[in-house]
């Protein structure tokens, strides 16, 4: 495996604004496929099914599938609820928040990355490509590549389809002769590509160290239908955050300001709404760390007394110091990346990173199946 690796110096203070989270979980979001936009009319953006997106929805009740999904969760011996219930209207905006935090790096080095290697990496991927952006959010991340990689079709996903509509019809204005497509569905659970995607030379932009909301097994298996979902001309170009110092990371998940804070405890206030749960924030304490032994950070809720939260359908009792474990965060090293692309269908050809090593941003070729 011959993977050349570049580095580059980090300005740590131009922050990119804007990164979206991560679509885990059920299948929330569905493009309806039976009204494609019509070709010359291609930039417009595919029907989505309001009631079921959770990020904005209009109706504050869950589905019967996600009230099921959040039962289950708060029921099993150690309670859980999917990073994906982070990102409520406010959750979105806390994030954005957190991407603004000096002790929260990954943004900000990603888009340095980028920035200082745009023509290494266009040079490594080619022009007329069909870039396919997973997690798009305000997608200011693709179209920074645009100018760059001159794509021949810009495919834009995320599970937040209305935040997805308003930034596709600005992106339309600024880059006219770039045909656009906008869907709005959960792409960790479903991948189908509709007909209007042109299957040449599918690069799937994803970027954000998103990839660490998997455990490595399921990232695997993602990659490889990511893979099954391109021809031997696909590509990926993800970034992907690597291990570090301890206290770097606890700091980066555990802010001063609480920002981070904030936005864990969110999840409790989205979660009431949903399946009508009466958690009092109060009540709760954010806890976000790095556990070595499994290479991520976590994310938990503790319960700062002993309490009951009741929901439509069932409640339980925590003890005080008793957790719901909201997010795990893994970290790669360096090494490792090359087998993990691999194993799910891909070659490593070149991976960027900065002088302290903190942040990679690979790109891979598929491999011949
Ligand atoms: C959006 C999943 C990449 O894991 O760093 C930020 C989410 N959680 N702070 C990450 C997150 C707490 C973020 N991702």
């Amino acid at each position: 495996m011959d993977l050349s690796i570049v580095k580059v110096p980090v300005e740590l203070q131009a922050a990119s604004p804007i990164e979206r989270g991560p679509a885990v979980g059920k299948n929330i979001i569905s493009y309806d496929n039976k009204k494609p936009p019509t070709l010359p009319d291609a930039l417009g953006v595919y029907t989505i099914m309001p009631s079921t997106n959770t990020a904005d929805a209009p109706h504050p009740l869950a589905t019967p599938a996600i009230a099921a999904e959040l039962h289950a969760g708060l029921q099993a011996p150690g309670a859980a609820i999917s990073p994906k219930f982070l990102y409520d209207a406010l959750g979105s905006k806390l994030f954005e928040a957190i991407c603004e935090l000096p002790e929260y790096y990954p943004t900000r080095i990603e888009a340095a990355i980028m920035e200082r290697h745009g023509a290494d990496i266009a040079r490594a991927v080619g022009p007329g490509a069909t870039l396919i952006d997973l997690g798009a959010g305000n997608c200011a991340k693709a179209a920074a590549l645009f100018p760059l990689l001159h794509p021949a079709q810009y495919v834009a996903l995320d599970i937040s389809a209305d935040f997805l509509r308003d930034a596709i019809d600005r992106l339309r204005q600024r880059f006219a002769h770039i045909e656009m497509t906008g869907l709005g569905l959960d792409f960790s659970q479903q991948l189908e590509l509709p007909g209007v995607v042109r299957p040449e030379k599918r690069l799937f932009f994803y970027p954000g160290s998103s990839i660490g909301n998997f455990t490595p097994t399921e990232a695997r298996a993602f990659l490889a239908r990511l893979r099954a979902q391109c021809d031997t001309d696909g590509g990926l170009l993800i970034g992907i955050d690597l291990v570090k110092e301890t206290a770097i990371l606890d700091a980066a998940y555990d802010d001063d300001l609480g920002v981070t804070a904030a936005f864990n405890l969110n999840l409790l206030r989205h979660v009431n709404r949903l399946v009508g749960a009466d958690f009092q924030v109060p009540q709760w304490r954010h806890l976000g760390f790095f556990n070595e032994a499994e290479s991520r950070i976590e994310m938990h809720l503790e319960a700062r007394e002993a309490l009951t939260v009741t929901w439509h359908g069932g409640s339980r009792r925590f003890a005080a110091g008793e957790r719901i474990h909201t997010e795990n965060s893994y970290k790669y090293r360096q090494p490792a990346i090359a087998g993990l692309l691999e194993q799910s269908g891909f070659q490593a050809v070149k991976l960027w990173t900065d002088p302290q090593q903190w942040f990679a941003l690979v790109y891979a070729r598929a491999l011949p199946a």
